[in-house]
């Protein structure tokens, strides 16, 4: 992981990435334009405040790996934030996490309502799919492929099933069995899916898509160890009342042997499948290891 260490710190690869985040976020402002009531600006703020633009940039880097363009994947990219966007919007609500704030701003529903929230939820999970469908430039069996991939990962074997998991491990309690399966529905099943959609939009073969999907399961479940590490690093190691964290399972060295071996297992996956550079993609788990410090 020397090159990729390289790769992350190498100006090119920053300056790619905050690209990547502006071209999404300039994308998403156009979507939603301002001056159009109450519930749109409810889901501006959501939507374009701030965030890593991680899946959307996953979703790009994949497509350009396989040989596609940037345009052929940027209406699945915005899909997928709207989607992120919802997710969080609705697991803020007093029904789930009960939180606060959101990155350091208020939660959309102490601003707007509980009742906005909701539907500024409701309204970007179907602007997405809306988006998605409309896709140009991209073989019409391949959006269909696309489509139905992210409703098998949203569903009950996914987003919504996880976080249902994750809602009644707090009732129930959690094994570390039932945590890895809350991990690989709730965070894991939407970076895999990212990934496989950007390589479909960019005609992925079945190879590279397989090799990629690897990567986005091995990336996400690393990715939510490294938000575990950053929430009881913030608690100062107690995390209050979170039964389903990894680090209170498996302890602050136990979360960070695994977060390496699965980023490590992430880049082997697509090492020997043909595809572009690999330096991009080595690089993003660069980056999930470095966060969790
Ligand atoms: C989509 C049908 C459907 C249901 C949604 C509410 C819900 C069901 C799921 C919530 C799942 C959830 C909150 C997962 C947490 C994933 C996670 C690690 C989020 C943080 O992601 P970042 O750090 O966020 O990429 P930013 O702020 O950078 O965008």
């Amino acid at each position: 992981s020397a090159r990729a260490h390289e790769a992350t710190s190498s100006i090119d690869f920053r300056r790619r990435l905050h690209e990547r985040q502006q071209l999404v976020a300039r994308a998403l402002d156009e979507h939603f334009p301002p001056g159009a009531g109450h519930l749109t600006a409810a889901i501006r703020e959501a939507l374009l405040a701030d965030g890593k633009r991680l899946r959307p940039i996953l979703c790009l880097e994949a497509c350009e790996w396989v040989g596609g363009s940037v345009k052929a994947a940027l209406p699945a990219a915005c899909a997928l934030e709207m989607i992120h966007k919802m997710t969080l919007v609705h697991d803020d609500l007093p029904a789930m996490d009960d939180a606060e704030t959101r990155n350091g701003r208020p939660a959309l529903h102490k601003v707007h309502g509980e009742a906005l929230a909701i539907l500024a939820g409701d309204a970007l999970l179907v602007h997405a799919f809306g988006l998605l469908a409309s896709t140009r430039g991209v073989p019409a069996e391949r959006v269909t492929v696309a489509i139905r991939r992210l409703c098998q990962a949203l569903g009950t074997t996914g987003l919504a099933g996880g976080q249902a998991l994750d809602v009644l491990s707090q009732t129930e309690g959690v094994t570390p069995e039932k945590l890895d399966h809350v991990h690989t529905w709730k965070t894991a099943s939407f970076f895999e899916v990212a990934i496989v959609i950007g390589a479909e939009m960019g005609g992925a073969d079945a190879s590279q898509v397989e090799a990629l999907a690897r990567y986005g399961m091995l990336l996400g479940r690393a990715f939510q160890i490294s938000d575990d590490l950053l929430d009881a690093r913030d608690e100062k190691g107690k995390v209050e009342g979170e039964v389903t964290n990894y680090v209170q399972l498996h302890g602050v060295e136990g979360a960070r042997r695994k977060l390496r071996e699965l980023l490590n297992q992430a880049v082997s996956s697509i090492a020997s499948v043909k595809g572009g550079d690999i330096q991009l993609l080595a690089g993003i788990t660069e980056l999930v290891w470095e966060r969790s410090w």
